[in-house]
């Protein structure tokens, strides 16, 4: 009857569901960067990854479905690092993603929480995604026991990063890779859309899952471990002097500074090998 029909397509497919815990994982990973990768070379080790950056288990139905969004300017070769680590780590943990990358691509100061919203509004209009990551380009995961899909409450992945000597900066630290479900994420108003330059937008969002009465939380310290990519001064993305302004009325514009207020038009979407590119067109400040 009509209840069998539903639940066909419910399942909308025929395979068996993925196990809990995937056979694939290795766990500790020794993560070393090898010099003058090509996207050529990556797409040759990840053969299965589609076009888009797109990925699916061939034999079973992932539990988890998530988008990877990686803001972006100006530092190749260390997405080309992400790729090459991101990519394998994913396919161990079976779940189905898709990498996007958003590309600031104007010379004003770096808006890391815009292209967020930017990224989470363009993945959703691809797929009906469960899970969104927010990855920062230079965080290289050590452990694929720390699985990329969502909980109940906000993740924060990168809970024990090099650079910090493997411990949290602070308490309430929100930043580097973190994820939501995409009803956390509309139920904070998404990011804010006003924090140019360096700091302070992650600290905002980890205010605004507070504010509305959500916690974080965190994989156990010895799966959440990152390797962080060494660069020097961005030209164009300065410590924000207005952070600590801002932060301070946070709890007063989350409501009218987020994805309900975002502004901006792209300039293309392009699928490559490995990641789907979505070029924020140059805008004003506003
Ligand atoms: C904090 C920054 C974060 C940054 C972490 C780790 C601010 C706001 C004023 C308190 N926050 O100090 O944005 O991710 O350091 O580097 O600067």
């Amino acid at each position: 009857g009509l209840e069998q029909i539903q639940a066909l397509n419910l399942t909308e497919d025929d395979l068996p569901s993925c196990p809990k815990s995937s056979p694939f994982l290795s766990g500790p990973l020794k993560v070393s960067f090898p010099l003058h990768l090509t996207m050529d070379e990556i797409a040759q080790k990840n053969p299965w990854v589609q076009m888009g950056g797109h990925y699916q288990p061939p034999n079973c139905w992932a539990l988890h479905h998530t988008a990877v969004i990686i803001p972006y300017r100006a530092r190749r070769k260390h997405l080309y690092q992400l790729l090459y680590h991101l990519h394998p780590f994913l396919q161990r943990q079976q779940i189905h993603y898709t990498i996007y990358v958003v590309h600031q691509i104007d010379n004003n100061t770096f808006n890391r929480g815009k292209l967020l919203n930017v990224g989470f509004k363009e993945a959703m209009k691809e797929n009906n995604w469960q899970c969104i990551y927010f990855h920062d380009v230079d965080l290289i995961p050590e452990d694929d026991r720390n699985v990329y899909g969502c909980s109940v409450l906000p993740m924060h992945s990168a809970v024990a990063i090099d650079k910090f000597q493997y411990k949290l900066p602070y308490q309430t630290y929100f930043g580097g890779v973190t994820a939501l479900r995409p009803t956390h994420y509309l139920k904070i108003n998404g990011f804010p859309n006003n924090y140019w330059g360096w700091g302070g937008e992650d600290d905002d969002i980890a205010s605004r899952i507070f504010l509305n009465k959500m916690f974080i939380t965190r994989p156990p310290a010895a799966f959440g471990r990152y390797r962080m990519l060494k660069h020097g001064h961005d030209k164009g993305n300065e410590v924000n002097p207005k952070r600590f302004h801002l932060l301070s009325s946070t709890h007063i514009r989350w409501r009218r500074n987020g994805i309900n207020t975002l502004n901006y038009k792209l300039l293309s979407k392009e699928q490559t090998q490995l990641y789907t590119n979505f070029t924020k067109a140059p805008l004003k400040y506003c």
